[in-house]
């Protein structure tokens, strides 16, 4: 086993490493054929042929002989069903194959036995060679295959939110691979990298700027730089995409007005539009946002979504290009303190008024859910409101809401739920109606088993949402799926080792979307780490109970992601949803939690719903536990379907998860040596980090809602920390308590922190347990103000020492910044000293909260 991962391995390859097949394997492939011919020319087919060599040398340690034209000997041939129609006719290469879909089969050319790869396009035979080298990978017959793919949606694009300055809104993995410093990049290797792992996965476009765009990219110096993108996306088939602003004809036209209707407006995006195709001809779209958080839209002269997205549309189709306009449209400044309003009803009222007043080449872009990407919404019930105009289902891949590459969370099986919800009887096997269930650590799977063909399903009732964005349900020209990815510079894309697994996830489903969970998960383990029954048993189940973990002790039964929604979108703030204009709202106080959102009594959002739907949504027996908050508000001592109260349920629900978080670094222990050594450290550190945060936000949350509702913890454990010593509570030599101003975040609301001019400050005491093995947990404040210094000594010895330097979203001391650095097996004795020992830099004051001794645990 070790020998196949001798190298130490940075996650830059993902999923297309193409590592050497066991020996017993590659002996099964001596008859593969050994050359590749390609029929046609051009950069498509070359990029093809190129893949097959390297995936072939790569993985059978073979270099296959190229040739192109003819196929003289038995060989690999890459061509379009139309070249394989006219070199082997009696092959009857099937005509039903449609854009970017491939054939894999084996049959004679010329006489010779050959295994073929067709694609409908040189687009499709990229895209079935890439199929054909997984397959080989994941230990499935590569040498008679007979399949026929094809994508069930033709948009299958990603958007990156990166800045012009190289910065990324919401990327956690460095800085822009396309921006730097006002300008694209002069080196665009990771660019093209970028664009072959997505081509990998059949995605075809990509949109390289921030939705909040600046109108910059738009001028005419500008362009020539596009065009360079596109040149390193073109080999790989994605087209470039841009986000453009609506005030740009004023901004930087020279205009005195954007009104979409104006006719030197309209002018002015013609020939802006004429001027890129000049450039770049394969150019692919816009995607707009407009009249949201601050973007300026067509509300500004009484125009509406539609006369915007048309206006551009009319520019873009006789070049074939494409507007995705963001149902993402709401007014960020809501009273507060009107019940009825919500965000939540926003995008259907503002888009499904228009349906039908769209061109055939705009695509309405929707979030999964009506809010934000929090960690659990219902679906957006716009897509069931549109019937007359395209739409796409936008799923956010950067893990802004869900830990923010720093908690494992895998987001497919959460995806899936939306895709298979049925617009028109939630009471068909929506997995997001099983039971909730935080023991068994499984996530409700996708139920293929009765799922109906595509085709069948707009005939036969069924509205499911997968259905409907790829344009099934309603016969629409396009439809598709929209990933917003956010890779960055750092070497493995997402930061954390197991996040690419949703990037491959997000692509997997948008060409394949009735694959289950569960097959993405396997997927995706045994073409990043190998084939260890270990090794894939340990990550798939990580990864598919990861999001279930990452909900439970973060955003209980609909109530929306718990956390500081006015900044960082990290850590816990309960409190922050609430009094300001932003919509997040979940109207906890200290009697009762949730957003009524019934017609009878609340927002009246669950009449946006299909009747059958809406009428389950309306009842607060009817909605499932999971969603009950997001549409109902309940007291306290609501009884769930669980049997259990609200508040019990949300007790029981974060001291599970964060145990559920610090298993996953034991899981995860146990597959030292089975993977390498880089990609083995790197994960487990980031799984130790993700643990000790779970307890900040267990604990955050548990005494923020025993303090508001007054209720105690049934078993107990809220508020009562006995293995803890509070920092405040030591012998301070320096350090000084601070209070916390989400006083939540930190155990008993106070920390210490070392503003005195003294180099290093001391917090000590003394250790009152019995003689044995421990292990020590110090909850310190990792700010990003500068890197300060921590030892601890048990009396004179120095047992352990590090620096604070991680890069969290945190300037001030509370719960993005509180870490746990764990010491373990540690010998201690009654009346032992233990000194915390900090040296603050810069702003950061090395602030600690409290330390934790525990007895060791057994091996
Ligand atoms: C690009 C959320 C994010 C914003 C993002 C916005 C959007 O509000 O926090 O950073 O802006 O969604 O999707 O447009």
């Amino acid at each position: 086993m070790g020998a196949a991962f001798a190298h130490a391995e940075t996650g830059a390859e993902a999923w297309l490493r193409y590592a050497p097949l066991p020996e017993a394997e590659r002996a099964k492939y001596a008859s593969l054929p050994a050359s590749v011919v390609v029929l046609g020319d051009s950069p498509l087919l070359r990029t093809a042929q190129q893949e097959m060599m390297r995936g072939i040398k790569g993985m059978l340690g073979r270099t296959l002989l190229e040739a192109a034209g003819q196929v003289q000997e038995r060989s690999l041939v890459l061509g379009t069903a139309a070249d394989i129609r006219a070199v082997a006719p009696e092959l009857n290469a099937p005509h039903e194959i449609r854009a970017d879909g491939f054939w894999l089969t084996t049959g004679k050319v010329h006489g010779f036995d050959c295994l073929i790869i067709a694609g409908a396009t040189d687009r499709g035979v990229l895209y079935g060679v890439f199929s054909f080298l997984s397959r080989l990978a994941r230990g499935e017959n590569a040498l008679t295959p007979n399949v026929v793919e094809q994508p069930y949606a033709p948009i299958r694009w990603v958007n990156q939110w990166d800045n012009l300055d190289g910065r990324i809104e919401r990327g956690y993995a460095g800085p822009s691979i396309f921006f730097v410093g006002g300008g694209v990049r002069g080196d665009l290797t990771r660019a093209e990298d970028y664009a072959r792992l997505l081509a990998s996965l059949g995605i075809n476009g990509c949109t390289i700027n921030n939705v909040n765009a600046n109108p910059r990219v738009l001028e005419e110096s500008f362009l020539p730089q596009l065009a360079r993108v596109a040149e390193a996306f073109r080999p790989w088939g994605v087209q470039l995409s841009i986000a453009v602003n609506l005030s740009s004809p004023k901004v930087i036209g020279g205009l005195d007005t954007f009104d979409p209707l104006d006719p030197r407006v309209k002018e002015w995006w013609r020939a802006k539009i004429d001027a890129i195709y000049r450039l770049v001809p394969d150019f692919g779209g816009f995607v707009v946002k407009a009249d949201s958080e601050g973007q300026l839209g067509p509300s500004t002269y009484n125009r509406t979504p539609a006369d915007a997205a048309n206006a551009i549309a009319r520019a873009l189709k006789p070049h074939g290009g494409i507007v995705f306009y963001r149902a993402f449209v709401y007014n960020h400044h809501l009273d507060w303190r009107q019940p009825k309003n919500d965000r939540a009803k926003a995008a259907y009222d503002n888009f499904h008024p228009l349906d039908g007043k769209f061109d055939d080449n705009v695509i309405i872009q929707i979030k999964n859910g009506p809010i934000d990407f929090q960690v659990r919404e219902p679906a957006s019930p716009l897509f069931g409101g549109l019937r007359s105009t395209n739409q796409a289902i936008e799923l956010q891949v950067t893990q802004e809401y869900t830990g923010q590459q720093r908690h494992l969370c895998f987001l497919a099986p959460m995806w899936k739920e939306v895709l298979d919800f049925d617009m028109h009887s939630p009471e068909i096997p929506s997995a997001a109606r099983k039971p909730y269930s935080l023991k068994d650590g499984s996530p409700p799977d996708s139920r293929d088993d009765m799922d109906p063909s595509p085709s069948a399903s707009s005939g036969s009732g069924f509205q499911r949402v997968k259905d409907l964005v790829s344009g099934k349900t309603f016969h629409r020209p396009l439809g598709g799926f929209v990933g917003v990815a956010n890779v960055g510079m750092d070497a493995n894309w997402l930061e954390h080792p197991l996040a690419m697994a949703n990037l491959y996830a997000f692509g997997r489903l948008a060409w394949n979307h009735n694959l289950t969970a569960s097959e993405i998960a396997t997927e995706w383990t045994e073409l990043t780490f190998g084939r260890d029954p270990l090794v894939l048993n340990t990550v798939t189940a990580m990864l598919l109970s990861s999001w279930n973990t990452y909900e439970s002790y973060t955003g209980p039964l609909g109530a929306g992601t718990l956390t500081d929604i006015t900044g960082s979108h990290y850590g816990p703030g309960v409190e922050s949803s609430e009094r300001n204009g932003w919509g997040q709202w979940h109207r906890a106080d200290h009697k009762g939690i949730g957003m009524d959102r019934s017609v009878a009594t609340g927002t009246g959002y669950s009449g946006q719903y299909p009747p059958e739907v809406a009428k389950v949504y309306e009842s607060t027996t009817a909605t499932a536990d999971e969603l009950l908050l997001f549409f109902h508000h309940v007291p306290y001592t609501y009884k769930l379907h669980s049997g259990k109260t609200v508040i019990q349920h949300i007790y029981d629900s974060h001291y599970e998860g964060a145990e559920r978080a610090e298993q996953y670094v034991r899981q995860w222990e146990a597959l030292q040596g089975h993977i390498d050594d880089e990609r083995y450290a790197a994960t487990l550190k980031r799984l130790e980090y993700q643990a000790g945060h779970a307890i900040v936000w267990r604990d955050a949350v548990c005494n923020w809602f025993l303090r508001t509702s007054g209720i105690p913890d049934a078993k107990g454990r809220v508020g009562h920390y006995p293995d803890r010593i509070e920092a405040e509570s030591m012998q301070l030599q320096g350090y000084r308590p601070l209070g916390v101003t989400r006083a939540e975040t930190a155990s008993g609301g106070k920390a210490v922190e070392c503003v005195t001019h003294a180099q290093t400050c001391a917090a000590t005491f003394k250790f009152q347990g019995n003689a044995g093995r421990y292990e020590l947990a110090v909850q310190y404040f990792d700010l990003n103000t500068g890197a300060s210094k921590f030892r601890v000594r048990i009396g004179d010895r120095a047992i352990d020492e590090w620096v604070a330097n991680d890069h969290l979203p945190a300037r001030g001391v509370g719960g993005d910044s509180s870490t746990r650095r764990l010491i373990k097996g540690l010998a201690l004795r009654p009346g032992d000293a233990i000194r915390v020992e900090g040296t603050p830099d810069g702003q950061d004051h090395a602030a600690f909260d409290y330390v934790e001794v525990r007895p060791a645990r057994e091996p």
